[in-house]
C-alpha cells in the first residue's frame, strides 16, 4: 500500500486543514489563566535566551529541543502539616504536593497540546537521571527559573520563598515551543527576613548563618532513606557477618523504616528549615505578633524531638548535635558518593567541606599530580569558605605532590602523614602542620571501623 493510501495517513491529511493555526506568540494573560485553571497556584514566564537560565539551556534543550519559553509554576503546601513534629504527617504533605505540581504540569501540557503548542513537564518530583549519579541527576533546576520568573527568592536556607505563600511551596517547570508576549522579572526584594530560625531548627547545621549550605550534612541525615543512605544500608547488610551482627549495626526500627520508605514513599528525616520559616505575607502575622510564642510553637518541638540523627564522622553536624541537641541520638554513617578520579573527588570535597572545622584556617594549597602530567589544583580555604580551581596556585602556602590515585587516601581515617612523607607516598613543601589542618576540614572518608583518631 502506498503511504498516502493508508487509512491513518488519510485521516491525518484530512484533519490537517482543521488544525489550529500555529501561533508565533502566546498571550501571557491567556497562558497564566490556563495554568491557574489546571492547578498551579502561581506562574511566571522566562524566555530560554535570558541570562538567568543560560547555564541550563543545553540541558533544557536536551530534554525538549524546541523549547523557547519556560513556564515556572508553584503549588502551595498546607502549612500546618509541614510544621508538625510528627514527620510522617509532614512527609505526606511534601509527597502529595509533588504529585500536585506534576499533575498541574501534565494538565497544562495536555491543554497546550490541544492548542497545537508543544510542551514538556520537566518534572518536579525527585530526580531520576541516575546514570549521572553522583553528578547532576536532575533535568532542570527549578529554583533559578522560579527566581527569574519573579515567584520568589532563595532565603538563607536556599529554598525559594514566595512573596505571599512563603516557603510552603514546591516548584515545577514546563518547557514550551512558543514565545510569550510577556516576560516575568525577578522580585526587587528578598522575602527572607534573616531571622535565622531555619539555622536554629536544622538538626545537622546544614544552613550557615551566612547562607552557606553544608550539602553532606543534609544529604547524610534528611536523605538517609534515599540514594546514598540506601546504598550505605545495603553495604551494611553486605558487611554483616550474621543476623546478630546486622541488628547490632542497624536497629530493627531503622530496618522497618527503610521498608516503609521503599514501599510507600521515601521518608525525609527533617526539612525543619521549611517548617519553621515565618516569611511570606500569608505566613508572617503570627511571627510579627509574638516572636517568642512563634518559636515555642513551631521551632522548639522540632528542637526537642527525640530522634536518631545521621551524621558523618567528625563532621560539624556531629559537634553541633552534641552541643545543641543532647536529646537527639547521633549515628555515624558513611559518605557513599564514590569518586574514581581527582575531578570527581574534588567535587566531592566541595560537598563534604566542614566549614566549622575550617574555622581559623587561612591557607592556599597547591596539589600537583605527577601521574597526570603534572596537572595542578589550587585549594583555597578562607573564612570558612572553600574554593578549588584546576590551575596553578599563586603564591601557595603549601605545595603537595602526590599521585592522583593516592590523593583521596590523604583524607581517609588513619592516614599517617609522617609515615607517608618518610616512604615517599607524597611530598610537601611548606608547613606540614597545614596539611594536617587541611585534612581536618573533612574527616568523613573511609571505613567507620574502630576509634577515629583525634582531630
Ligand atoms: C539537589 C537538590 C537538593 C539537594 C541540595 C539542596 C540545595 N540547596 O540545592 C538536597 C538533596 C540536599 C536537597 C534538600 C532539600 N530539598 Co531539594 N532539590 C534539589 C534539586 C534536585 C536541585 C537543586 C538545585 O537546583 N541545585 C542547584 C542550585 C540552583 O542550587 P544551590 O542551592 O545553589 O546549590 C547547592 C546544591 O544543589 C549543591 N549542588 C550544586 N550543584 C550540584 C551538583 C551536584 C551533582 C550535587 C550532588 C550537588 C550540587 O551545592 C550547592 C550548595 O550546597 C531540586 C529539584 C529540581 N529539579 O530543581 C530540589 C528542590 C530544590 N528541593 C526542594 C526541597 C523542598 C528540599 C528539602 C526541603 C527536602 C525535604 N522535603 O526535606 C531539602 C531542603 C534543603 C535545603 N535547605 O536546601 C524543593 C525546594 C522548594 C522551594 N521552595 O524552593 C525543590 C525545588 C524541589 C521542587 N520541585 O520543589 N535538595
Ligand atoms: S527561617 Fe528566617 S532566615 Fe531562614 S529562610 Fe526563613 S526567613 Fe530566612
Amino acid at each position: 500500500m502506498r503511504l498516502e493510501d493508508h487509512p491513518a495517513v488519510k485521516k491525518v491529511r484530512a484533519a490537517q486543514g482543521d488544525a489550529p493555526a500555529a501561533r508565533t506568540k502566546l498571550s501571557g494573560t491567556w497562558l497564566r489563566q490556563l495554568c491557574l485553571d489546571h492547578g498551579a497556584d502561581d506562574v511566571g514566564f522566562v524566555s530560554l535566551d535570558r541570562e538567568e537560565v543560560a547555564s541550563q539551556a543545553p540541558k533544557i534543550l536536551e530534554a525538549y529541543p524546541h523549547t523557547k519559553t519556560l513556564i515556572s509554576l508553584v503549588c502551595k503546601m498546607n502549612r500546618n502539616p509541614v510544621r508538625s513534629a510528627v514527620r510522617s504527617i509532614a512527609n505526606m504533605e511534601f509527597h502529595e504536593t509533588y504529585d500536585e505540581v506534576n499533575a498541574a504540569a501534565r494538565a497544562i501540557v495536555r491543554a497546550l497540546d490541544k492548542e497545537g503548542i508543544g510542551a514538556v513537564n520537566a518534572v518536579a518530583a525527585f530526580p531520576q537521571e541516575m546514570q549521572n549519579f553522583p553528578g547532576v541527576i536532575w533535568a532542570v533546576a527549578h529554583k533559578p527559573i522560579a527566581e527569574a520568573a519573579g515567584l520568589g527568592k532563595m532565603g538563607i536556607h536556599r529554598n525559594v520563598i514566595h512573596p505571599k505563600f512563603g516557603n510552603f511551596i514546591l516548584l515545577g517547570t514546563v518547557l514550551i515551543d512558543a514565545h510569550v508576549d510577556e516576560e516575568s522579572r525577578p522580585l526587587d526584594y528578598a522575602p527572607c527576613l534573616e531571622c535565622k530560625l531555619c539555622v536554629a531548627a536544622c538538626p545537622v547545621e546544614a544552613i550557615g548563618m551566612d547562607g552557606s549550605f553544608n550539602f553532606s550534612a543534609c544529604y547524610a541525615h534528611n536523605y538517609r532513606e534515599f540514594m546514598g543512605g540506601f546504598a550505605d544500608w545495603v553495604e551494611e547488610i553486605a558487611d554483616s557477618d550474621s543476623r546478630e551482627d546486622y541488628r547490632e549495626r542497624v536497629p530493627i526500627n531503622e530496618t522497618v523504616s527503610m521498608w516503609q520508605s521503599l514501599s510507600f514513599k521515601a521518608n525525609y528525616k527533617a526539612a525543619y528549615c521549611i517548617s519553621v520559616c515565618p516569611a511570606g505575607e500569608d505566613v508572617l502575622a503570627p511571627f510579627l505578633d509574638d516572636k517568642v510564642a512563634f518559636r515555642k510553637q513551631y521551632v522548639e518541638p522540632l528542637q526537642h524531638k527525640k530522634e536518631t540523627v545521621y551524621v558523618l564522622p567528625r563532621s560539624d553536624a556531629e559537634d553541633w548535635l552534641a552541643k545543641r541537641f543532647p536529646e537527639k541520638t547521633p549515628k555515624r554513617v558513611r559518605w557513599t558518593i564514590n569518586a574514581d578520579d581527582p575531578f570527581s573527588f574534588m567535587f566531592n570535597m566541595t560537598l563534604t567541606f566542614q566549614r566549622g572545622k575550617a574555622r581559623g584556617l587561612e591557607a592556599l594549597y597547591q596539589v600537583t599530580f605527577p601521574d597526570l602530567g603534572g596537572m595542578t589544583a589550587a585549594i583555597d580555604i578562607r573564612k570558612g569558605v572553600l574554593s578549588i580551581e584546576f590551575e596553578e596556585a599563586k603564591a601557595p602556602d603549601v605545595k603537595i605532590t602526590m599521585d592522583s590515585e593516592r590523593f583521596p587516601k590523604l583524607f581517609e581515617h588513619g592516614f599517617d602523614v609522617e609515615g607517608a612523607l618518610a616512604d615517599g607516598t607524597f611530598s610537601v613543601e611548606g608547613d606540614v602542620a597545614l596539611v594536617k589542618k587541611l585534612r581536618n576540614c573533612w574527616g568523613v572518608y573511609g571505613s567507620l571501623e574502630g576509634e577515629l583518631e583525634p582531630a
